[in-house]
């Protein structure tokens, strides 16, 4: 692939709890560093909770943030504390954002690790702010990371995929679902039920539990059939790839489908961003308009009723007083890759084992 003149493709990896995320980022990463010549990914970890990483961050949340002094500082549990850390980090994302443009001509993915708990990044406001500014920067897909051996039951493998369908209509990404730990549980079963609705229902029939005492079909089952239907117009648009993050297999033929989700983002995503702000804008100025176009009334109907204040109503420069200037703030978002970095700190006590000793990108 060519690395200078493409921008690099942002791979946003999102999954349930234990589906395999970071092992995923990191074999992505081996493969990626084990072709000749090599091609170092720009990795990022929004994970401030995890205790080790599979692999050598560019970017880590944890130099940013202490998650342990945020639980303790804003008296939180822990889902409030990773999600307060994600937000006290998504204030500098402009950094961020910065270092990974500075890269953008020598790296060809950028690919972020997200928190375990799924919510967290998919349902607040800092996962959306952060998403959306990778999104308008670079092409971005998502790898929706699905644990297959888990997902064998009808019911689980629905909620998965409805939780998938609604992260797709809230980002609007090109959306990749990759089945992870196919060397557990090879991933037929479910490309058979996304190819085809009554495939699904055949399944969900002969499970358990969908009837009840009197043999007839119970709520559950009801409900779950009529998903289907909504589900099989999901499906239409999704790209699926069966991976293992363990021995890699399905790593280049996951590659080759965020290819086309470049294409796909350049084509839908795109125009679709240009359209929005374009209206956005539009909106903005119409609405500047018509409030300069309410002060002027105002102002009007007033100097009307007193003719010798508005004489006096003037604006006098020499009485403003200079505003102080923003100095533009330090730099705290750390890129692990530029040794050593502003402001690094060592806590000595809690060594932090990194067991991987990939080169990092140059
Ligand atoms: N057999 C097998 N195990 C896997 C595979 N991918 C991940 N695992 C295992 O699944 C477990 C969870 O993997 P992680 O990479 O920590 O999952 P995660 O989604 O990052 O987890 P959280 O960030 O805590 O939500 C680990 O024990 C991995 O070894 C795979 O392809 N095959
Ligand atoms: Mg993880």
């Amino acid at each position: 692939m060519s690395s200078s003149s493409k921008k690099p493709v942002c791979i946003i990896a999102i999954g349930m709890a234990g589906s395999g995320k970071s092992t995923f980022v990191h074999r992505l990463s081996a493969h990626l560093l084990s072709k000749s010549p090599p091609a170092p990914p720009y990795l990022l970890n929004l994970d401030p909770a995890v205790a080790n990483v599979p692999y050598d961050p560019n970017i880590d949340i944890r130099d940013t943030v202490d998650y342990h002094e945020v639980m303790k500082q804003y008296n939180l549990g822990p889902n409030g504390g990773i999600l307060t850390s994600l937000n006290l980090f998504t204030t500098k994302f402009d950094q961020v954002l910065d270092l990974v443009e500075k890269r953008a001509e020598t790296v060809d993915y950028v690919i972020i690790d997200t928190p375990g708990q799924i919510e967290i990044f998919t349902w607040s406001a800092s996962g959306a702010i952060i998403t959306d500014a990778v999104a308008s920067a670079l092409p971005t897909v998502v790898a929706y990371i699905v644990d297959t051996p888990r997902s064998v039951a009808p019911a689980t493998f629905m909620s998965n995929m409805l939780y998938a369908c609604s992260i797709l209509y809230k980002t609007k990404l090109p959306f990749i679902v990759v089945f992870n730990k196919i060397d557990v549980e090879p991933h037929a079963f479910a490309l058979d039920w996304m190819r085809d609705f009554e495939v699904f229902q055949e399944s969900l029939a002969s499970h358990q539990s969908t009837t009840d005492d009197e043999g007839a079909p119970t709520y559950m089952n009801s409900l779950m059939n009529s998903m289907s239907l909504v589900l099989d117009e999901f499906y239409k648009h999704l790209k699926s790839v069966g991976v293992s993050s363990v021995t890699g297999d399905g790593i280049s033929e996951f590659l080759g489908v965020v290819e086309a989700s470049r294409e796909e983002y350049e084509k839908d995503y795109l125009p679709e961003l240009a359209r929005v702000r374009a209206q956005r804008e539009a909106t903005l100025q119409k609405r500047k308009e018509e409030s300069t176009a309410r002060m002027l009334a105002d102002l009007n109907v007033d100097r009307a009723r007193d003719p010798n204040f508005a004489a006096q109503d003037r604006w006098n420069p020499d009485g403003e007083e200079q505003e102080e200037e923003d100095d533009g703030g330090e730099l705290n978002i750390i890129d692990r890759s530029e040794d050593p970095w502003p402001g690094q700190y060592i806590d000595l006590t809690q060594p932090r084992a990194r067991e991987t000793t990939w080169p990092r990108p140059a």
